[in-house]
């Protein structure tokens, strides 16, 4: 079996996410989309919400697990999960600028690969922080994430 990791914040999971989770679907066994966790950094939705808003969203595709990375590194994680790839969406030469230096220290950890998927051209400017800011001064982002995401921002998550 072909397990790959997607990590991610998923802070909230919006449409850029899902393209590439749904393409990694697609070439391996079983995916494992990895909500992280990081002490450090203070996020919108909580852990469980996050959890429930991705959970949701990629019920109807089979292959997918959706569960918490917990704290720490990535590449034991994935060494824990038997996974030989972790998967992440590029949307830009930056992005792979700031992604290549960690996809080698994840292999040099465990050995684990990191596939690169060009980021479908409609998400290129997607991300979570850009939408929680679009929200948060009353534009409409519909269009960016799923049905789950818009319910909990309408009914306003703790942390708003
Ligand atoms: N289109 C396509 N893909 C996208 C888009 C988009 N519009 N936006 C984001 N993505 C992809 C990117 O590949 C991104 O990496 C991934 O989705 C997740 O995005 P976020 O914003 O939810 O997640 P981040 O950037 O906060 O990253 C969380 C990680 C868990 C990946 C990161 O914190 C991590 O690696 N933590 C582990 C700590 C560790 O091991 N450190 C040592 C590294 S060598």
């Amino acid at each position: 079996m072909r397990r790959a990791v997607c990590p991610g914040s998923f802070d909230p999971i919006h449409n850029g996410h899902l393209e590439v989770i749904a393409r990694a679907a697609n070439i391996f066994d079983e995916v494992v989309v990895a909500v992280s966790t990081n002490p450090a950094k203070r996020y919108r939705f909580s852990l469980e919400e996050r959890l429930q808003m991705a959970g949701e969203t990629l019920e109807y595709l089979s292959g997918i697990v959706v569960e918490p990375m917990g704290e720490g590194l990535l590449a034991e994680y994935c060494h824990r999960r038997g996974a030989s790839a972790i998967v992440k969406g590029l949307r830009s030469s930056s992005d792979f600028d700031y992604e290549l230096p960690m996809a080698t220290m994840n292999r040099q950890l465990s050995g684990v690969e990191t596939v690169f998927l060009a980021a479908e051209g409609r998400f290129t400017h997607i991300s979570s922080s850009l939408i929680k800011e679009v929200h948060a001064l009353n534009g409409d982002i519909s269009d960016f994430v799923p049905r789950a995401v818009l319910k909990r921002l309408a009914g306003g998550a703790a942390g708003a």
